[in-house]
């Protein structure tokens, strides 16, 4: 089970964020297997809007490396039954009725008779400073900044439902990531994992958010600029 394997949180963990778009052409083995052989937990697939074809980079990904592929889908159109999970995703921070539970209706049927494993996620957005890609799709407002309170709220909500993994999100490309202090708490008031991601680019917010609490950290925009910081972040990730 991937949720028992990859998502304890007895250690922290490293998942790479592949968004098909970016990483294409000869840059997705390299990525991939450079996430390997440095320690990379898993693959996290997705992205807000896609022009690419799922399969086709989750075809390529399996072909150079063994790590977990799981589904972040932006979209229902994003669904791949190549992969080996999905992050079922409830935009709750949100109150778009689409991104709480209409794609979920929709993707339930193909998610049932796939061997996909589905990991309950609920998905917190909070801003980071600039408009992200993911706010203007699903059309929802994010957490202030400032308010943790509100993202402890929506955290032991989103718990009490029975999502099985918490993630914190500032956006792909966030200017600034969630606040250690919105992690510590989140993390101090819920028992299931805490995914923190977006906008986290240098070492030094590795180290932070890792302190606040965080049980798995999310990479993507940095490693597309230096694919050389995955080796730096793994080891000080996998150091706690
Ligand atoms: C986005 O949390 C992920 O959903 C990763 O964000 O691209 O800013 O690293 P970055």
């Amino acid at each position: 089970m991937l949720y028992q394997k990859i998502l304890n949180t007895e250690h922290k963990k490293l998942a790479v964020l592949i968004d098909p778009d970016k990483q294409k052409g000869t840059d997705l083995p390299i990525i991939v297997k450079n996430a390997e052989k440095n320690g990379a937990d898993f693959l996290l697939i997705g992205g807000s809007l896609m022009f690419s074809d799922i399969h086709s980079a989750i075809n390529t990904i399996k072909h150079h490396t063994d790590l977990p592929v799981i589904l972040f889908p932006g979209s229902v159109l994003q669904l791949s039954e190549k992969a080996d999970g999905i992050l079922l995703l409830s935009l709750i921070s949100g109150r778009n009725p689409e991104f709480l539970i209409g794609n979920q209706v929709i993707a339930a049927p193909l998610l049932k008779r796939s061997k996909i494993e589905v990991i309950s996620t609920g998905y917190i957005l909070v801003d980071g400073g600039n408009q992200t890609s993911v706010e203007y799709m699903s059309n929802t407002k994010p957490i202030p900044y400032e308010k943790p309170e509100i993202a402890v709220a929506t955290a032991i909500a989103g718990e009490l439902i029975g999502h099985k993994l918490i993630y914190l999100e500032a956006g792909s490309g966030a200017k600034n990531h969630v606040s250690t202090e919105m992690i510590q708490q989140v993390k101090k008031n819920i028992e299931i994992p805490l995914i923190v991601g977006g906008g986290i680019k240098t070492l030094k917010s590795v180290e932070d958010v890792c302190d606040a609490g965080a049980d798995i950290i999310v990479v993507g925009t940095a490693f597309e600029k230096n694919i050389d910081l995955i080796k730096e972040f793994s080891e000080k990730i996998h150091s706690y």
